[in-house]
C-alpha cells in the first residue's frame, strides 16, 4: 500500500545473496482463526565467513511469536513493513521463526489463502514472504520438507511439494501429513493445500520405466470435471520425453483445482495449482476453446518442471527464460497434436492483438525488463509471447537438430541452478557455432521492429531485387535502437501459377530452411534468373515478430490469398485485404466494398482443399484491436461502423453460403475434441453468426434450435452467441434465463453466463451494475470479476460508448479492487493503455479516469506503477 515510496528494482544492481538457505523445514498448523507457521532454515554465509553481514529476510504481515538462531531466542531484531533484519554470529546456523498469518482474510490470493472450502498457496513471484520469513528470491534454492497439521473434518486432504513421507492422526480431531521435496527450489515454487477434496488417480510409466502416480484434486462440486486434464497431462509427459528428452523426476505429480486464483495456473514443484477455469472440463460444460486452453495450460505447467523448476531464473528480470521457453514448448506440443498452421495463425493473431499494442504504448518494455517497481506487473504478453517468439527464432536459425542439442546442453549444464537468458542463448551459440551477441538485443530492446521492403525488377537482366530496411520505434526510456537479427522465411512465387520459383541469390540466405537473415539496417538481396516478375511471399510462418511494410498490388495480394501454399501467409494476405478495407472505411475513403474482398471471400468459400478450421480463420475479420493498432487516431464510432459495414456486406452477400454451411456442418455424433471436429464446429458457428446478421428469421430459429438440442457446450454456445448477435432481445432474455435455470449450480457455466451478458452489444453501465448485484457475482473472486468487468471492457461497442460512462465506472472498480486484490486491479489499468490514440473526447475521458485512480489513497504498488506509466 502507498504508505511507502515505491522502490525501483534494477537489473544492473543484481547482487548474489549474502547467505544461502540449504534447507527449509516448515510446519504449517492450520486453525480456524489463524495459521501458525514454524520455519527452520539451515543457512550458510555466501562469501567471506569471517565477515558476517546482517541477515535481511523478506516477510510481509507476519505476526512474530518467536525467533531463534540455533535454538537461542533472538531478542534483538528489526521488523519493518516487509523486512526482518537480524545479526547472525556464525557462518553456518539455523534460523527458526514461528509466526501467525491469516489466510481467511487474505483476499490478495497471494501467500496462503482460503479458496472456497480449501486453503491453498500462491507464491510466484513474491508470495512466500507472506507465509514466513525467507530470502524470497529465485536464486536462493533449498530443499523443503513440509508438515501440515489441520482439523481432519474440514481438511481431510493435506498436500505439499515433493513425495509423501508420513501422515497420521493427532489429538482433538486433528491430523498431519509430511511431504519432502528433494529437489532444491526457489520459494516461489512452494505449495501447500488443505481441503476436503475429491481425487482422481492415474499413472504414467516414464521412458526409463519409472511409475509415477498422477492425481487431480478438486472440491466436490468440481470433481466430475477432472478427467480431460489427466489425459492432457499424460500426453504432455510423453511428448516432453520424445521432443525434448525430459523425463519426470518425482514419484508423484499432483494438480489441484482452485476456484479462487489470480492467473491461469502455477507450476509448483510436484503440486501444480490451477484456476478451476483452466483445468476443469466436460463436453457438457466446456467449449472447444476451453478444451484447447486447458490442454495447453496443463502442458505448459508440466513443461515448467524442467524449463523453470529444474533450471530456474537467477532473478525476475530473467522471467522470460522460463516463460518464453515454456510458451514455445507448449505451442510446439499443441502444434504436434493438432493443426500446426491453425495454431500458428491463432498465436500470431494473439501476439498482434495484444503484444504489438503493448510494444507501441506507454508500458512497452523489453522481454528482459531492465527495471520494475512491482514484478507482478511483468507477467506480460511481451515477456511470455514475444519471449516465445525469440525462442522460435532461435529454432529457425538453428534448425530442429541443433536446437535440440542446445536445449539438451542447457538442461544438463544448468540443472539445479538459477540462470539467465544469456546462459540459454549461449548454449544455442555453443552447439551451432553461431554468434548470437547481436541476436541478444531481442531481449533488451523494446518495441516492434518495422521492416520496410522495396521491390525492383529488371526484366532485361532477369534480376529481382528486394531491399529490406529495418527500424524500431522509440519506446519509453529507449530512444536509440540498434539493428536486430531478423530471420525472414521467404519464397518467390510465379505470378501466373503461384508456384514457388527456384531461388538463386547471394547473401545470408539458407536454401535448406528458405530463411534470409537480416542483420543490417539495410539489406539488399538480388535474385537471379527470374524471367518474369515474381510475387514475394515474405515472413512465412511469421518467422520474426516484426511489422512488414510492403505495398503489394491487388493482383499480387490476390495471388497470395488464393495460392500461397504457406497457409500462414495465405491467411496474412486475406487479412490484409480485409484490414485495408476496414481502415479505408474507417477513414471514410470508400463508398462501396471493393471487388477484391468478394473475390477473396468467394475463393475461400469455394476452395474445398481447405480444412474447415482454415476456412473459418480465413473468413474471420481482423479484430478491433488490430484496427486500432493500425490507426494513428481512433474514432471509436467510425471503427465500429466500418466493421459493422463489412460484416453486413459479407453476411448479406453470402447469405446462401452461410445458411447452407450452418446446416450442412451440423452433426449429431458424440463430442470429440480433435482438430477436424473442432474446425467443423468453428466454421458452423461462424456461418451461423453471419447468417443471423442478415435478420433472416430462419437463421434465428436455427440458432435457437442448435442451442436447445446441443449435447455439448460448443454447439450450445454457437447457438446462443448467434442469438446474442441478433436484434431479438426477447429471445436473448428467454435463452439466458433458460441457461441460468439449467446451470446455476455449475461454477464455470455461471461464469460463461456472465460473460455472455457482459459481452452483449447494448450493454450499459447500469446493466453491468445490475449484473454485479446478482447472487452469482462475487467481487472477491477474480474469475467472476473477469467474467463481468473483463468481458465488458473487451466489449468494444459498449465500453467505448459515446457517453464514455464506462471509463469512469471502470476506474471506480479499479479503486475498489485495489483494496481487495491489487494484482487483479492492476490488470484493468491495461484497458486504458491506448488512451492517447482515442480522438480528443474519449482520450480525455480515459485520462481523467486514470487520474482519478491516481488520486486514491493507499494505492498498491501494482496499480500505482501502471497508472503512472500509462499517464506519463
Ligand atoms: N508461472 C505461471 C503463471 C503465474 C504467474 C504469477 C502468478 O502469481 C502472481 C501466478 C501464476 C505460469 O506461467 O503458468
Ligand atoms: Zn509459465
Amino acid at each position: 500500500m502507498r504508505t511507502e515510496t515505491p522502490v525501483t528494482i534494477r537489473l544492473k544492481d543484481y547482487q548474489p545473496p549474502a547467505y544461502w538457505i540449504k534447507d527449509c523445514a516448515l510446519i504449517i498448523r492450520i486453525f480456524a482463526s489463524h495459521t501458525e507457521v514454524d520455519s527452520t532454515l539451515r543457512m550458510v554465509r555466501n562469501g567471506d565467513p569471517s565477515q558476517l553481514p546482517a541477515l535481511v529476510l523478506d516477510g510481509v504481515e507476519q505476526l512474530i511469536q518467536t525467533l531463534s538462531f540455533d535454538g537461542e531466542a533472538i531478542s534483538e531484531y528489526d521488523y519493518q513493513h516487509d523486512r526482518l533484519t537480524v545479526q547472525p554470529t556464525q557462518a553456518e546456523f539455523t534460523f527458526n521463526a514461528v509466526t501467525h498469518i491469516f489466510p481467511n482474510t487474505n483476499t490478495s490470493l497471494e501467500g496462503l489463502y482460503k479458496s472456497g472450502t480449501m486453503v491453498c498457496t500462491q507464491c510466484e513471484a513474491e508470495g512466500f514472504r507472506k507465509i514466513t520469513f525467507y530470502l524470497d528470491r529465485p536464486d536462493v534454492m533449498a530443499t523443503f520438507s513440509t508438515r501440515i497439521e489441520a482439523d481432519k473434518a474440514p481438511f481431510p486432504i493435506l498436500l505439499a511439494n515433493g513425495n509423501p513421507i508420513a501422515s497420521g492422526d493427532l489429538e482433538q480431531g486433528r491430523h498431519f501429513a509430511t511431504w519432502d521435496d528433494p529437489f532444491a527450489k526457489p520459494a516461489y515454487l512452494f505449495a501447500a493445500v488443505a481441503g476436503d477434496l475429491v481425487r482422481r488417480d492415474d499413472a504414467f510409466t516414464t521412458i526409463t520405466g519409472r511409475d509415477i502416480s498422477l492425481r487431480i484434486f478438486a472440491e466436490p462440486h468440481n470433481a466430475h470435471k477432472t478427467e480431460f486434464a489427466l489425459i492432457a497431462l499424460k500426453k504432455a509427459m510423453r511428448w516432453d520425453e520424445e521432443r525434448f528428452g525430459r523425463e519426470y523426476d518425482l514419484d508423484i505429480f499432483m494438480i489441484v483445482a482452485s476456484d479462487f486464483f489470480n492467473m491461469g495456473a502455477m507450476e509448483n514443484k510436484g503440486l501444480n495449482i490451477f484456476n478451476s477455469a483452466a483445468v476443469l472440463a466436460t463436453p457438457e460444460t466446456a467449449s472447444d476453446d476451453r478444451f484447447d486452453r486447458i490442454e495447453g495450460i496443463v502442458a505448459h505447467e508440466y513443461f515448467h518442471n524442467w524449463s523453470g523448476n529444474r533450471v530456474t531464473c537467477r532473478d525476475w528480470f530473467q522471467l522470460s527464460l522460463k516463460e518464453g521457453f515454456t510458451v514455445y514448448r507448449d505451442a510446439e506440443f499443441t502444434s504436434d497434436l493438432h493443426d500446426r498452421a491453425v495454431k500458428r495463425i491463432k498465436d500470431v493473431m494473439f501476439l498482434k492483438n495484444h503484444q504489438f499494442p503493448q510494444d507501441s504504448g506507454p508500458n512497452a518494455h523489453p522481454v528482459q525488463p531492465q527495471e520494475y517497481i512491482e514484478i507482478n506487473n511483468f507477467y506480460t504478453v511481451t515477456v511470455y509471447e514475444k519471449g516465445a517468439e525469440i525462442v522460435g527464432m532461435l529454432h529457425t536459425l538453428l534448425g530442429e537438430s541443433q536446437f535440440r542439442q542446445g536445449s539438451d546442453l542447457y538442461f544438463e549444464r544448468f540443472d539445479g541452478m538459477a540462470v539467465t537468458t544469456d546462459d540459454f542463448v549461449d548454449c544455442m551459440a555453443e552447439v551451432s557455432g553461431q554468434e548470437f551477441s547481436q541476436f541478444k538485443r531481442w531481449y533488451t530492446q523494446a518495441g516492434t521492429p518495422v521492416v520496410e521492403i522495396r521491390e525492383d525488377y529488371d526484366a532485361d537482366l532477369a534480376l529481382y531485387r528486394l531491399t529490406f530496411t529495418q527500424s524500431c520505434p522509440a519506446t519509453p526510456g529507449q530512444s536509440d535502437k540498434q539493428p536486430l537479427v531478423i530471420p525472414v522465411k521467404l519464397a518467390l512465387l510465379d505470378a501466373a501459377t503461384g508456384q514457388a520459383l527456384p531461388i538463386d541469390c547471394d547473401g545470408a540466405y539458407n536454401a535448406d530452411t528458405q530463411v534470409l537473415t537480416l542483420t543490417e539496417a539495410v539489406t539488399r538481396v538480388t535474385f537471379r534468373h527470374l524471367t518474369s516478375r515474381p510475387v514475394p511471399s515474405l515472413l512465412r510462418d511469421f518467422s520474426a515478430p516484426v511489422r512488414v511494410r510492403l505495398a503489394l498490388s491487388d493482383a499480387a495480394l490476390l495471388l497470395l490469398a488464393q495460392h500461397d501454399e504457406n497457409a500462414f501467409n495465405r491467411f496474412e494476405a486475406v487479412q490484409q485485404v480485409y484490414l485495408d478495407t476496414l481502415l479505408k472505411l474507417t477513414r471514410g475513403e470508400l463508398d462501396a466494398i471493393p471487388a477484391l474482398v468478394d473475390t477473396v471471400v468467394l475463393s475461400v468459400l469455394s476452395d474445398d482443399r481447405l480444412s474447415d478450421a482454415l476456412q473459418a480463420v480465413l473468413l474471420s475479420l481482423p479484430s478491433y484491436q488490430m484496427m486500432m493498432d493500425n490507426l494513428d487516431q481512433v474514432d471509436a464510432n467510425a471503427v465500429v461502423a466500418a466493421r459493422d459495414r463489412l460484416k453486413q456486406h459479407l453476411a448479406h452477400q453470402y447469405q446462401d453460403h452461410w445458411s447452407s454451411l450452418s446446416q450442412s456442418l451440423a452433426s449429431a455424433d458424440d463430442y470429440d475434441f480433435n482438430a477436424e471436429e473442432v474446425g467443423r464446429r468453428e466454421l458452423q458457428g461462424l456461418a451461423l453468426h453471419y447468417w443471423v446478421l442478415t435478420d433472416d428469421k430462419m437463421a434465428l430459429n436455427c440458432a435457437e434450435a442448435l442451442y436447445r438440442a446441443a449435447q455439448n457446450q460448443t454447439d450450445r454456445l454457437n447457438g446462443l452467441k448467434a442469438v446474442m448477435a441478433s436484434q431479438d432481445v426477447d429471445r436473448q432474455q428467454r435463452l439466458l434465463a433458460h441457461f441460468y435455470r439449467h446451470w446455476q449450480q455449475d461454477t464455470q457455466m455461471v461464469e460463461t453466463w456472465l460473460v455472455l451478458q457482459a459481452s452483449a452489444e447494448g450493454m450499459t453501465v447500469a446493466d453491468i451494475v445490475q449484473l454485479m448485484a446478482h447472487d452469482a457475482f462475487d467481487f472477491t473472486n477474480p474469475n467472476k470479476v473477469r467474467s463481468v468487468l473483463g468481458a465488458f471492457t473487451q466489449n468494444f461497442k459498449a465500453f467505448h460508448d459515446a457517453q464514455g460512462e464506462g471509463y469512469e465506472f471502470i476506474s471506480q472498480q479499479i479503486i475498489a479492487l485495489n483494496a481487495i486484490n491489487p494484482q487483479v486491479a492492476a490488470r484493468f489499468v491495461g484497458v486504458f493503455e491506448r488512451w492517447r490514440k482515442f480522438a480528443p473526447e474519449r482520450g480525455a475521458a480515459m485520462q481523467s479516469a486514470l487520474k482519478s485512480v491516481l488520486e486514491t489513497e493507499s494505492l498498491s504498488s501494482d496499480v500505482l506503477e501502471l497508472v503512472q506509466k500509462t499517464l506519463a
